[in-house]
């Protein structure tokens, strides 16, 4: 049974969905990974979105770009945390998909991430599963230890050689 829902709007978000996806992977966080689009197929939709609970999903994690109405509806129907990634978009940047996503009405909250921040959409379900969980919380206190690792090699080697040879 799958922990994690993960849901984009069309296959062009897959970029970006895939790294959410990448890092649940890391973390042994199981997921089912679905394209689905509320606006042209609605009725798919409204069927992925009910049966997610029964489905045994803690966390959805849903992508979308332009008038990005996927997370909003997933979060309306869905009883359990949402998390939203704006997608970038060539018109509007991605202020269109960031502002449909993140300004949701008193009551049915998307916990919205940047735009294209796949990589911390799934650090932050990950997050809310470790609230119940010791062994992925030690997981993620791993992956924190790793990142500043990378700082201080980097630091360390930019004192070696210099800014110019960097
Ligand atoms: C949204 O429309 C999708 O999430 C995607 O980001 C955007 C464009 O979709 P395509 O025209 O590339 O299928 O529903």
């Amino acid at each position: 049974m799958a922990q994690v829902g993960i849901v984009m709007g069309s296959d062009s978000d897959m970029p970006v969905m895939s790294k959410a996806a990448d890092i649940l992977e890391q973390l042994g966080i199981s997921y089912e990974m679905r394209i689905i689009s509320a606006h042209r197929e609605p009725d798919e939709f409204f069927e992925y979105a009910k049966s997610a609970e029964e489905k045994g999903f803690k966390v959805i994690i849903a992508g979308a770009g332009m008038a990005a109405h996927l997370p909003g509806m997933c979060a309306a129907i869905f009883p359990l945390p949402v998390i939203g990634i704006p997608m970038h978009t060539t018109s509007l940047g991605g202020r269109d998909s960031l502002y449909s996503i993140v300004q949701m009405p008193t009551g049915i909250p998307v916990a919205t991430v940047a735009i294209n921040g796949g990589a911390n959409a799934a650090l932050l379900a990950a997050k809310i599963l470790a609230t119940g969980d010791d062994e992925l919380l030690a997981k993620l206190k791993e992956y924190s230890r790793s990142l500043k690792e990378a700082v201080v090699e980097k630091d360390e080697r930019l004192q070696e050689v210099g800014y110019k040879n960097y």
